[in-house]
Formats: C-alpha cells, structure tokens, sequence
C-alpha cells in the first residue's frame, strides 16, 4: 500500500503510519458487508466500476471492497486504487486512495486508506476503483451484491458497471473512520488482524 506516487511496500508502510500512534479500530458509516457476495465484476477489462454511497459522518479514512484474482492459471499481480468523487463516477475527485498492491491470487477484504477525507453528511458520492495496468493478467474482479425489489441491500446508492448505475446491484463495501490511538507495541500480526481479514 502507497500513498500516491511512493512506491513502497505494503508492510514497510503499515509500519511507518502506526510507528508513533496507532488506530486502535474503526467506525464503519455505511455498509453492504454481507458474509457471502452474489457475484464479481472484472476489473481488468471493465472501466468506470464503482458504488454510490451517503454518509452519516463528515469524513472518511478507510474503504473495504472484496476483491479476488479470478484466473489461478495466469500469473500477474496488480496494483488498485479508489477515486473518491462528488455526485456521479463522472463528477468531480475529491480525494485518492493511497495504492494497494495486491499479490497473485489474492482473494479477501482488500483496504483502501485515504488521508481523512472530508465529507458533507447526507451528500451523493461515488468511488470508482482503479486498476494498474488495465486488462492486469488473472483477470481481477471485485464482489458484488444482487437483491430483488422492492428490497435493496444498500438503499442510498447502486453499484456502477462501466459509468451505468445497476439498479438492483450494490458493491460488497464498508467505509468508515479510524477510532481511538494507542501507543502500545504491535506485531505485523495484530496490524493485519485490524485491518485485513
Ligand atoms: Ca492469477
Ligand atoms: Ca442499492
């Protein structure tokens, strides 16, 4: 994981950002974070993919999305980021993920850091996940939700394919802030256990 631009590994960075004082949890605002996901969206070869979401709180540090290396017989790894934007996945950016640099065959709970985002309550935003470089080897999804109407699994917002919003579809995400600071010492263990499943 990097801060845009940077190019060093994840571990050498979790170390560096919790070195002094270190987030103790976090404190999801909105979420479709079901134990199961309907199905996955190729990121490798589909643009614009994203999700509509309003939050509660006046900020944002963390966004969790279910992200899996779908072709176990072809080697590549990839490195993800999340745009965060105003209104629409065409509006305007408000702010970019540090990079995440996921391995060959990874499947699970990938974690998009931003440098504490501001947001206004009750405002329409979208993220839109980026993938370096596009058509990545392995064919690269993200998970999704489907439900059938009148219900909805997230009700302030859709999941958006190719700059299309999918009516009945949301993406499996939570985003939230980090809650509390500890000055007590940390494995590379317990840095993981909070913030990768
Ligand atoms: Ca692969
Ligand atoms: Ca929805």
């Amino acid at each position: 994981m990097r801060r845009p631009g940077a190019s060093l590994p994840v571990a050498v960075h979790l170390l560096l950002l919790f070195c002094s004082t270190v987030a103790t949890g976090v404190e999801w605002d909105q979420r479709n974070d079901p134990p199961w996901y309907y199905g996955w969206s190729s990121l490798s070869y589909v643009p614009l993919q994203g999700q509509e979401f309003v939050p509660d709180l006046d900020r944002m540090e963390i966004l969790h999305l279910w992200i899996e290396d779908h072709n176990v017989d072809e080697i590549g790894a990839a490195e993800f980021s999340v745009c965060l934007r105003e209104e629409s996945i065409f509006g305007p950016v408000v702010a970019t993920s540090w990079v995440l640099s996921l391995p060959e065959g990874f499947h699970g709970t990938a974690p998009f850091i931003f440098d504490n985002v501001s947001l206004v309550p009750g405002d329409k935003y979208v993220f839109e996940i980026l993938i370096e470089p596009f058509g990545a080897p392995g064919n690269w999804g993200v998970g999704y939700t489907s439900s059938q109407p009148p219900s909805e699994d997230y009700a302030r917002g859709n999941r958006i394919r190719d700059g299309v919003v999918q009516q009945v579809q949301d993406l499996w995400f939570r985003e939230g802030v980090y809650t509390g600071v500890s000055t007590q010492q940390l494995t590379w263990g317990s840095i993981k256990a909070l913030y990768i499943d």
